[in-house]
């Protein structure tokens, strides 16, 4: 990676960290209702997996305020958009869990954990049916793989080659649950290794993160099929403002 690629990576982080604690700040004194999940301690992975995947469409969970500004989007508009004001990416009727722009190829956040995994395979068949080949990530959490449409997604992405690229952010949690409390592993890449190439790689690494995704990128757009990478993270607050987090320790 070259200094300057590293240096955006770096201002890209830190940028979206003093967002997510002014969002945090505003959530406090009341101007932002509804939910908020903050990507604090994900930073890494977020902006570098942006950077990789510099072409091509994304669809990402609800946790995506820092992935919408690395792909371009102004933070302004991301930050209207959680004050519900008409000037936010969603015209301000999206919220912080659905920040979408097809300008910039982002398709959200999604609400429901795991929806957005077929809205994506129906993405890559459109694009490969267009001649499109920059490919198609989604994101999608540790617990998201537990849902019968992740089970779905990566059986029909597979059956059809498409350039899909599932990106797994396994921070070890689904709100207050351990994922080997409802998982029999820790690594979530063993339940797509029968359909597919599995990557692991460290999340908190962002050089580590923005090389396993360009290379899985380059994979799929020749047309081999779908490939997961799972990045390992650690979220830094709770769930969302309504966790206190009291189920894990500092360490
Ligand atoms: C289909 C569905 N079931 C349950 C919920 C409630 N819910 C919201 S977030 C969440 C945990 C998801 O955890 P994970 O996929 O690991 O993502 P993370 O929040 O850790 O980024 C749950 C169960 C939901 N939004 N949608
Ligand atoms: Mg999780």
């Amino acid at each position: 990676m070259n200094k300057l690629l590293a240096e955006e990576i770096y201002y890209l982080m830190e940028l979206g960290r003093r967002f997510e604690l002014a969002a945090k700040e505003h959530y406090m004194q009341g101007d932002i209702s509804g939910f908020l999940h903050l990507d604090i301690g994900q930073e890494a992975l977020s902006v570098a997996a942006m950077k990789a995947f510099e072409k091509g469409d994304v669809f990402s969970t609800y946790r995506e305020h820092v992935m919408a500004i690395a792909r371009g989007i102004d933070p302004k508009a991301v930050m209207a958009e959680l004050f519900g004001k008409v000037t936010g990416v969603s015209r301000g009727k999206g919220g912080s869990m659905h920040l979408f722009d097809p300008s910039h190829f982002f398709y959200g956040g999604d609400a429901i954990v795991g929806g957005h995994i077929p809205n994506a395979v129906g993405c890559a068949y459109a694009r490969r049916y267009q001649g499109i080949d920059d490919g198609v990530m989604v994101i999608f959490g540790d617990g998201a793989t537990n849902g019968g449409a992740f089970f779905e997604s990566l059986n029909i992405a597979s059956a059809w080659r498409l350039p899909l690229l599932f990106l797994c952010e396994n921070n070890r949690y689904a709100i207050g649950t351990e994922i080997t409390r409802v998982a029999p592993f820790l690594e979530q890449a063993k339940k797509a290794a029968p359909f597919m190439p599995t990557v692991e790689v460290d999340g908190m690494d962002a050089v580590a993160v923005y090389e396993a995704v360009r290379e899985a990128q380059q994979q799929i757009q020749r047309g081999h099929g779908p490939i997961f990478v799972e990045a390992f993270t650690c979220r830094y607050e709770g769930h969302s403002m309504s966790d206190a987090g009291s189920y894990r320790s500092p360490q």
